[in-house]
């Protein structure tokens, strides 16, 4: 009797073990897998954060601490000017005053790392006894990716002769091209060499001309960021006493130019604003519609640091 519980118990012992084996093997192997799987998103995931804060690094490394504090105190609305006469001061220029008013704070050991970079700035404000309220990190990256525009300066595509014209969507070339009135062909910029009227661009080899055969409008939208401040530039040169451009940031005129300067002319802005993380920036020729216009080149754009 003893002898046959004694068979049956290692039979079901060995059932056991067969099962576990039978059945548990597949559900082990499927868990590696899982676990191999997420620790290879975990390693790209790395990876791809790796890239992206090299990439900030290297694009906004220099945004000082003053710039950094302004930012803030903007986030969590306070001013940055406090008290009256001489017990009054600015919160800004004090961070200026401890932490360096144009170099990274000298009490970060890693430059690099833009969180400690920033938690710094916080904590030095937060430890300001005038700072009416605690300040909380605004909720935005501290850090914003460039600005990119496109082809700026014009040089592409190459012009084969001393010009041409071309639609949207042709290769690198950047700009959306629309005609300021309806026509049944399709839009295109006019590109220019100094061999077309004469004239030498104001920078590299080739500018635009805002009316191929009508009137044109070009844009770009840029990528912004809310909390950031952003400077432009472009030169004009007005080809008749007709050439007018309108210059439209964000959905509101910049400014209007025409044949006042026979001459190359460079206009400058700064502290322009974004609300979105897309931006629009358009040129839009406002003069009659023939065939002869504003000519522009060396648009930029980036960063309005000082702002
Ligand atoms: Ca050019
Ligand atoms: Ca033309
Ligand atoms: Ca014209």
């Amino acid at each position: 009797m003893k002898k046959k519980w004694f068979v049956l118990a290692v039979t079901l012992i060995f059932m056991l073990s067969l099962s576990s084996t039978v059945f548990a093997a597949p559900k082990t192997s499927h868990n590696d897998k899982i676990a191999n799987k997420d620790s290879m998103e975990t390693q790209q995931t790395e990876e791809i954060e790796e890239e992206i804060e090299e990439e900030i690094a290297e694009e906004d490394f220099l945004l000082s601490a003053p710039a950094i504090a302004a930012r803030i105190l903007e986030y969590n609305d306070v001013k940055p000017r406090y008290g009256t006469g001489k017990e009054g001061g600015n919160f800004i220029a004090d961070v200026a005053a401890h932490m360096g008013p144009k170099t990274l704070f000298s009490e970060v050991d890693n430059k690099e790392d833009l969180e400690a970079y920033w938690d710094a700035v916080l904590l030095f404000l937060n430890e300001h006894l005038m700072i009416p309220k605690t300040l909380v990190m605004p909720d935005y990256s501290p850090v914003c990716e460039a600005p990119v525009l496109i082809n700026g300066g014009f040089e592409a595509p190459v012009v084969a002769g001393g010009w041409s014209t071309y639609p949207t969507g042709t290769l690198n070339m950047g700009w959306t091209v629309e005609w300021m009135d309806t026509y049944a062909e399709a839009a295109t910029l006019e590109l220019q060499r100094s061999s077309a009227v004469g004239l030498e661009p104001f920078e590299g080899s080739q500018y635009a001309e805002l009316d191929s055969y009508h009137s044109t409008k070009i844009y770009q939208d840029i990528n912004t960021c809310p909390e950031r401040k952003y400077s432009l530039s472009f030169a004009y040169y007005p080809r008749t006493a007709d050439s007018e451009i309108e210059v439209w940031w964000n959905g509101a005129k910049l400014g209007t130019f025409d044949d006042s300067n026979a001459e190359w002319t460079t206009q400058p802005y700064s502290d322009l604003s974004a609300t979105t993380t897309s931006t629009r920036l358009e040129f839009r020729e406002i003069g009659t519609s023939d065939g002869l216009g504003m000519f522009l080149d060396d648009v930029t754009i980036g960063f309005d640091e000082a702002s």
